[in-house]
């Protein structure tokens, strides 16, 4: 029978869906707390606050929630900011008020006229939009609102999404279909989607985007764009959302007429300068420029004999007197350098440390080759001190399974946050580097490459909501647990019922260690087939760039497989503090997911459980492929709790999930036979098609590859 239901609109609501609350016991307490709303201020942030809280309040409790006229009433929700506080209140708030940041915000019960309210208060509006969002969430996951005191403030000033969109509305490693950004139609068609996204991204606390692609296209600083992204920032702005744009280094001769792009020439310095007065002109808060130079064919300053600190330099110089900042990335490599990719950005970025302008943040991947399953956290994390850092993570699945394969990214995001990088001594961690306090910076940020696109559910799968959702609320605060946010991230988009969110809650995060074992287990890594990466291709070596190809990685021949980045190889070891490089140089105490990684060894290297290597790989994959069915058992008991669109939608992608597993199994283990020579060991299942069957898939309209 052919069923018609609405609950397509269930995806696109992500996490905001303000279903009404089962469990009468809450609904009891939420009713009984919550007798109305009440403004202070007028501003478009607290009209967007407020609306929020009715529309929250209105579908959690199933009943109108009024914005009331009188302050004194009892069991009122009232908003506002320190500048319309009252001095009885503020004194109330005042210890909390000097806990707190700009952006930060105080939920508390308080007596007014012993009349017992709650207030969401912030410095600013905008800690009230986030006091906000983190109530609605206290009533989304069913918490207890009874007496509350709750202070809290980002730990990261800049949390940014990175969207890899072009103009024409394709999107570089997006698998959930075209840009959001209608450009044909801005700047007088505001789609309700700019809005919606808006909410989304301030209910987790991002506070800025970079609109375009990092390989730029310097249109976007013509007066025609410029008028649109104008557009986009006035949408944004209520919601503490800050615009910035990819700068094309050469964009002064490709839109300026000029002959150069040197950093150099005085043309040069002045038309960015003009440029600058230009953007700030039309978006006084412009956030500034995101720039790759130099880097797989973009131009940079090297192109005129400059080096990085010049290029961003110059840049920084052209924003510094509108607040602006330069965030220079640091993801580079040359065909050049014979050296092993691991180490090359750390070789040119670490000399630069304490060169660059103050408002120029360096934004380095989480590892050093390429948004692998898992990678050793980048070296250069533990290697700049007098310059401030700035995490990059991809959100977007370009290694992990596209839009297709469920893997929880947070999980990933927190085991580069935990990573030591010793370079303070023990607990010198990444996210305490990328938070500023372990060398005291003040500019401080995160940045996530947005997998947003204009598909009904914003991801492509329902899941890969979570690694958006996840990737915000460790933006805020990087030493949060990825479980906690897992659960958060279920209560508030499916259901609060224990019995669907403790199993979903533990498949999500398996989910990651499930797609590095049927991918790259034990630390391999960078053998997905070239150009798209969808799928494995370890045996490709005829591209052009000896780093593009997978055999550059893996290494494997007749004595064995895996990098040797150690002291006998690259010595990529030696870019970590002494401690951790001890760590990783020495066989017996490398962590064996990080083994092939660092070294290179034979197919009979006995692993701590008594395997022999050839043995233990063909095991994780095979371990790979049983925990997608494992995620599989425990997604169709679900069938109960969600509704029947996202149950079938998760069902089947699942399944090719599955499908993919095996693929990716028996494709790197029948390549990877050809050199070991042994059989496949007890419990791996056998291939079921031939090397030269994998070999010959080709993909010639892979999304995401432009
Ligand atoms: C790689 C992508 C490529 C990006 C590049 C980058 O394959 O599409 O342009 O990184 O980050 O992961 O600049």
């Amino acid at each position: 029978m052919v069923s018609i239901n609405l609950s397509a609109q269930a995806d696109y609501k992500l996490w905001l869906q303000y279903a009404k609350v089962q469990n009468t016991k809450w609904t009891t307490e939420y009713q009984s707390k919550i007798k109305g709303i009440f403004a202070l201020g007028n501003s478009e942030t607290i009209q967007a606050a407020t609306k929020e809280l009715q529309l929250g309040l209105s579908g959690l409790l199933d009943t109108k929630i009024t914005v009331q006229q009188n302050i004194e009433d009892e069991n009122i929700l009232i908003l506002g900011s320190k500048s319309s506080l009252n001095e009885e209140t503020l004194k109330n708030l005042k210890n909390e008020l000097n806990q707190i940041n700009d952006e930060g915000y105080i939920i508390k019960t308080i007596s007014i006229k012993n009349r017992k309210k709650m207030i969401i208060a912030g410095k600013t509006d905008i800690g009230v939009l986030y006091g906000v969002y983190n109530f609605l969430r206290l009533l989304q996951t069913n918490k207890s609102i009874e007496n509350l005191k709750i202070v809290d403030a980002p730990k990261i000033n800049i949390r940014i999404l990175n969207h890899w969109d072009n103009l024409n509305g394709t999107v570089e490693r997006g698998y959930a279909g075209s840009s959001l950004w209608n450009w044909q139609k801005l700047p007088d068609f505001i789609d309700q989607r700019y809005i919606d996204y808006a909410r989304a991204n301030a209910s987790i606390g991002i506070n800025g985007t970079v609109l375009n692609n990092v390989n730029a296209n310097a249109l976007i600083l013509t007066p025609q764009y410029l008028e649109k992204v104008e557009a986009l920032a006035k949408v944004f702005r209520p919601y503490g959302i800050k615009v910035y744009l990819t700068a094309r280094f050469s964009a002064p001769i490709e839109i300026g007429k000029l002959k150069t792009a040197d950093p150099y020439d005085a043309n040069v310095k002045n038309w960015w300068k003009e440029k600058a007065k230009e953007i700030y002109k039309r978006i006084p808060d412009f956030g500034g420029f995101l720039v790759k130079a130099n880097s797989e064919g973009q131009p940079g300053p090297q192109n005129y004999n400059r080096n990085h600190v010049d290029g961003a330099n110059m840049l920084a110089d052209a924003v510094a007197p509108f607040g602006g900042i330069v965030m220079w990335r640091a993801f580079v490599y040359s065909e050049h350098d014979v050296n092993d990719r691991a180490k090359q950005a750390y070789s040119e970025f670490v000399p630069y440390d304490g060169q660059f302008r103050n408002n120029v943040i360096v934004q380095v991947k989480n590892g050093a080759i390429d948004f692998q399953p898992r990678e050793p956290f980048h070296p250069i994390f533990g290697a700049m001190p007098k310059t401030p850092l700035m995490m990059e993570f991809q959100i977007t699945q370009e290694y992990l399974g596209f839009s297709t394969h469920l893997v929880y990214l947070p999980k990933l995001y927190q085991e580069v946050l935990e990573s030591d990088t010793f370079s303070k001594g023990k607990g010198s961690t990444v996210a305490k580097v990328i938070d500023g306090s372990l060398n005291n910076h003040k500019i401080t940020g995160i940045a996530g490459v947005a997998n947003i696109g204009s598909d009904i559910n914003w991801t492509g799968h329902p899941f890969a909501q979570a690694n958006w959702y996840g990737f915000g609320r460790l933006a805020w605060d990087p030493y949060l647990d990825s479980e906690t946010i897992a659960e958060d991230w279920l209560r508030m988009t499916f259901s609060n019922d224990e019995n669907f969110v403790n199993p979903v809650k533990e498949m999500m995060l398996q989910s990651r260690e499930a797609v590095v074992n049927y991918m790259t287990p034990l630390g391999l890594h960078h053998i997905m087939d070239t150009g798209h990466h969808y799928g494995p291709g370890p045996w490709v070596s005829n591209l052009s760039r000896p780093e593009w190809n997978p055999i550059y990685y893996h290494k494997a021949d007749k004595n064995g497989i895996g990098f040797d980045r150690s002291k006998t190889g690259s010595n990529a070891t030696a870019q970590y503090a002494p401690e951790i490089a001890k760590l990783f140089d020495d066989v017996k105490t490398c962590p064996e997911k990080d083994l092939l990684w660092f070294h290179h060894l034979p197919w009979d290297y006995k692993l701590k459980n008594g395997q022999p290597l050839w043995n233990g790989i063909a095991l994780k994959y095979q371990e790979g492929v049983d925990e997608v069915a494992s995620m599989q058992t425990t997604w169709n008991r679900m069938g109960n709790y969600v509704d029947e669109t996202r149950f079938k939608e998760v069902q089947m992608l699942l399944n090719i999930q599955h499908k993919e597993a095996k693929w990716w199994r028996d494709a790197c283990l029948l390549y990877f036979q050809q050199f070991s020579g042994k059989e496949l060991p007890k419990g791996v299942e056998k291939p079921t098609q031939t090397l030269e069957y994998f070999e010959s898939l080709k993909f010639p309209f892979a999304p995401g590859n432009n």
